[in-house]
Formats: structure tokens, sequence, C-alpha cells
């Protein structure tokens, strides 16, 4: 549904109509739906990735983690990208935050941001945060935080890539160009 641009933003196209058929599908956030489609529909709706956990329904019991409600799904990646923010903040004083509305971050500053983040918790520089690293990346309590690193792991190579981790935070938008608008 969605695919990667050179320049790391990303182009997605949602279902529209989907099929009533009854094929239920376990999201990673442990969210069911009748079937795929639907699945891509709300996530592409709403702008995140979302993995699928399992092409069946979701079976509680199976799992130590908490359902991630919708509630807190939705403004799951502005309160990580915010609690970014601070911990950046926090470790460099010369780092200017501007504004604290996090919605009004350019696409350069939301960037950095995701960037920082990244080259931190690689720990051991191979580009890639790695099992181990995302493990210790989890924040206690936070139920939607685990189906956020399993959404982003989506090209199923072990771990979390560069180009993988700075498409975890829709919207990244560039500030469109008139001339590369299609039409
Ligand atoms: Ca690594
Ligand atoms: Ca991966």
């Amino acid at each position: 549904m969605c695919k990667v641009n050179s320049d790391l933003s990303t182009t997605c196209v949602c279902p529209v109509v989907c099929p009533d058929d009854y094929s239920p599908v376990c999201s990673v956030y442990l969210r069911e739906f009748n079937n795929t489609c639907k699945l891509h529909k709300f996530a592409c709706r709403v702008g995140i990735l979302m993995g699928i956990e399992r092409k069946e329904q979701c079976d509680f019991k199976d799992y130590e983690r908490e359902p991630c409600p919708v509630s807190s799904l939705l403004q799951f990646h502005d309160r990580y990208l915010e609690y970014l923010r601070v911990a950046k903040d926090q470790s460099d004083p010369s780092y200017d935050p501007g504004f604290w509305d996090i919605s009004r971050l350019t696409y350069e500053e939301r960037k950095d941001i995701i960037e920082w983040e990244f080259n931190i918790q690689d720990k051991n520089s191979n580009d890639i945060l790695d099992p181990d690293e995302i493990e210790a990346m989890l924040i206690p309590f936070e139920d939607c935080m685990i189906g956020f690193m399993k959404s982003c792991d989506y090209d199923h190579n072990p771990g979390i890539s560069r180009v993988e981790w700075n498409t975890c935070f829709p919207p990244i938008v560039p500030e469109l160009h008139e001339e590369e608008v299609e039409v």
C-alpha cells in the first residue's frame, strides 16, 4: 500500500473498498480486522504502518502484552516523537527545539530527531537496530510500543534498518515544491 521514495518519504495509496470476506487477521497492535484489506484500509486512513501479527483471530492469552487501544494508537507516533525530542533536547544544550507543538516541527526537524535516536540506539554502528537494541528501546507500560516496533520492521529482514526507521513516523512529508506535484 505504501512505497518508500528516494528521499525516505512515503507515498501511500489507500484501499477505498474492501470485500466483506471474513478472513480475520490480528494486527501487531493486537487489534482484529475482518480481513487484510480492512487492516490496510484502517492503517492507511490514519497514516500509520501496521504489521500483521498473524492471519487469524487475535487470541490474547497467547500474548504477554496488552492490546494497544485505538485512542492510544492514534496519538502514539506523536507522543513518541515528543518523548524523543525532549530526550534530544536534554542531551544537547545547544539544540534549540523551537516550537513545543510537535505538529509544527518542520520536515527537517522531525528527521533530525528521528535520525538522532537511530544513531544513539544503534550501539554497534552496523546501521541496523538489531533485535537486542530494539528490546532495550521498549518503554515499560507503553502498550503500543511493541506493535510500533514490529510495524517498523516491514521488510522482514531482521532488525530495523535506517530506511525502515525513517518511515515509522508518518507523516514525514517533505515540503512539496510545485513542480513535484503530479496532476
Ligand atoms: Ca545495531
Ligand atoms: Ca527489517
